[in-house]
């Protein structure tokens, strides 16, 4: 049988993928599913608005909402207002309008690679990995020449032409202008997984903040708006949201696979903003529910999982692309320069064996390059879902 993923479990109106893990398990042997480090572009879950959804759009319609790489224009212009608290004005020496094929022309001095996992702000499971390329917004930036008074970037996409439906987000105009060394820009990009972004991604071109949860990393990106304002005014951060969120570090878990007396458990882990050291996991017979300030945390102890290693990256990454030309990998060896990645997900695995019948809990949990265990140093889920997550088995 081949593998189903959860995505195209939906597709095919399959309601409960955990009920259709549980038969494939029977027929196949109790391994955990080889990961695949890139996720295809059809294959990430989608967290669009909008009414109808822009990607829905087809034919003419799609040309009107210039969503086509033939119609589709960026442009970047200044927000003059003032008000009692912005009391001076933005302005920049010239608007810019720029179509996809001088977006290409800009890639081809410019352009940068990255490999980035996509996760909601309020969703736990990460949406999927993909190699994204694309121009840095600072590069961008660059054509509007002399600009005073920017304090804020504001931006968003194509919203069915409805200020109601808008979905913006936005940056200080220092984190769009200064990129630390060895860290990554945003960047607008026009391809994933080495193709043209389709639709459903938000191409044909869409904005990336390598750091962020998915929420600034807009869709059908056709508007920058260069500010005095330096308020947030995310859409996001209206629904009681953090809007300042970075990728949390956290491990997320797959079903467990139970062969006999051993059971195998695995999943994703995050590397966010504080880098990843380990992720390690706890067996506990079943038992009453552990409320987060119950005394058997203390207790608790955690054994170390294996983290995936390195793919083969000739063989994951997209024909043509040299692992090289990624942002994070040495330029002569190839090798990324730290491992796992930030702002990627890494594969982790481990094997609990000689298991007595009973019924369990097993829960994962990672440990940040500062020492702190998910799910600190913030614990506050409206900055990002890093809850421990847990899942319960019985051996027989
Ligand atoms: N234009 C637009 N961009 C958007 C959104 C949206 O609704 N409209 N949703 C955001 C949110 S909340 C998330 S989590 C990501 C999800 O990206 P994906 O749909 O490619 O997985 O897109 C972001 N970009
Ligand atoms: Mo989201």
């Amino acid at each position: 049988m081949n593998p189903i993923s959860r995505r195209q479990a939906v597709k095919l109106g399959i309601g409960s993928l955990a009920a259709m893990q549980t038969s494939m398990h029977a027929e196949e042997p109790a391994q955990i599913k080889p990961r695949a480090f890139l996720t295809s572009a059809d294959d990430f879950e989608d967290v669009s608005r909008g009414t109808p959804k822009p990607h829905s759009l087809t034919g003419e319609a799609l040309v009107k909402a210039k969503l086509t790489p033939e119609s589709w224009k960026l442009e970047i212009s200044a927000d003059e207002t003032t008000n009692e608290v912005v009391t001076q004005k933005a302005q920049i020496e010239k608007a810019v309008t720029l179509d996809y094929a001088q977006l290409l022309e800009l890639g081809k001095k410019h352009r940068v690679l990255f490999l980035k996992a996509m996760q909601c702000l309020n969703i736990a499971t990460p949406l999927g990995q993909g190699l994204w390329e694309g121009v840095p917004l600072r590069d961008l930036l660059r054509l509007c020449g002399a600009l005073s008074n920017v304090r804020r970037v504001y931006f968003w996409g194509f919203h069915n032409d409805d200020p109601k439906q808008r979905f913006q987000s936005s940056l200080s105009y220092t984190e769009v202008m200064e990129t630390p060394p060895g860290e990554l820009p945003v960047f607008i990009a026009y391809k994933l997984n080495g193709e043209p972004i389709n639709l459903e991604r938000g191409g044909p071109v869409r904005m990336v903040v390598p750091w962020a949860h998915g929420f600034k990393s807009i869709k059908w990106l056709q508007h920058i708006r260069l500010t005095n304002d330096f308020q947030i005014n995310d859409t996001y951060a209206k629904q009681n949201n953090d809007p300042d969120s970075h990728l949390k570090t956290a491990a997320y878990l797959d079903d467990v696979v139970v062969n006999g007396k051993t059971a195998h458990i695995g999943g994703w882990a995050i590397s966010g903003l504080s880098g990843l050291s380990h992720v390690e996991t706890w067996l506990r017979p079943a038992g009453h529910v552990l409320a987060d300030n119950d005394t058997e945390w203390q207790k608790a102890t955690w054994q170390p999982a294996q983290l995936d290693a390195q793919p083969d990256w000739k063989s994951v990454l997209p024909t043509g692309t040299r692992p090289q030309d990624i942002l994070g990998f040495n330029k002569t060896t190839g090798k990324p320069l730290s491992w796992p990645l930030r702002y990627s997900m890494v594969g982790y695995s481990t094997t609990l064996r000689d298991l007595k019948p009973g019924q369990y809990e097993v829960r994962a949990r990672t440990v940040d390059l500062n020492g702190f265990a998910q799910p600190e140093p913030r614990s506050i889920q409206k900055s990002g879902k890093n809850g421990i997550q847990l899942r319960t088995f019985t051996i027989s």
